[in-house]
């Protein structure tokens, strides 16, 4: 799988996914990151890549063309691959803009974009983007929550850690992926590791009985009452 991030803060993003679990995957092959600054897309000799906003009010909005250039750039290097590697196909990627006014990304998208063979993300800054070329080239506007951020580098890396644990070989443990929150709609059993005493607390003797029946039973049990707690809504679903 490979990720094409656009944006004014390559180095941001390169380095907070080249190391972990992430960064072991770009070398083993099985992921590549490769974030393109914006900013080399600039026709105009100051670099420039914002300007004010036509109607007035506060910030400045990224202009339309230098992101267009970026983004045209970036889908003429994965259509140059994917002809070498399977001649005859030639579908545009899908384009993600990180925004608060986008979807709310979920472990269901998550699972739709790890499909995927090239993964483009437009990342803003500012005040936002030219809606000119979000017309053009956007296919998904994803939030990461109900918040703002001041760019969307970091909603970008948080989807691309979501989206790369579930690519084959990622996680060294292929079921880990699968037995976890949000399957079924359940949040996660508590854990523990030794030692068996810890602040004069006990691990809970089920764990340590070996019948395996009754730790599945307990663990369930625990799945549902942290759900019903913390996240009641993942119930109604
Ligand atoms: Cl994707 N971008 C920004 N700037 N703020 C956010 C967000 C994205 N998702 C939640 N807040």
């Amino acid at each position: 799988m490979r990720f094409h991030i656009l944006t004014l803060f390559p180095d941001m993003v390169e380095q907070g996914l080249h190391t972990s679990i992430i960064g072991r995957a770009v070398e083993k092959g099985l992921l590549a990151i490769e974030a393109v600054n914006i900013r080399d897309y600039t026709v105009d000799k100051h670099k420039k890549v914002d300007d004010y906003p036509y109607g007035g009010g506060a910030g400045m909005v990224m202009q339309a063309e230098p992101v267009y250039q970026c983004y045209e750039a970036v889908k003429k290097k994965i259509e140059t691959k994917a002809l070498l590697s399977n001649p005859g196909t030639r579908k545009n990627p899908r384009v993600i803009y990180l925004s608060p006014q986008g979807k709310t990304f979920n472990q269901t998208m998550a699972e739709e974009f790890a499909q995927e063979e090239d993964l483009v993300f437009l990342c803003g800054h500012y005040e936002g983007i030219d809606e000119r070329v979000l017309n053009e080239v956007i296919t998904d506007y994803v939030s990461i929550g109900d918040y703002v951020l001041t760019g969307g580098e970091l909603p970008a890396m948080i989807m691309i850690d979501a989206i790369s644990r579930l690519v084959p070989g990622v996680l060294h443990n292929d079921v880990s992926a699968e037995f976890e929150s949000f399957q079924d709609n359940l949040l996660e059993y508590p854990q523990y590791t030794r030692p068996q005493t810890y602040l004069g607390m006990s691990v809970p003797e089920v764990l340590t009985s070996g019948n395996h029946q009754n730790i599945d039973k307990w663990r369930k049990e625990q799945s549902l009452a942290i759900t019903k707690a913390n996240r009641p809504d993942l119930l109604e679903e």
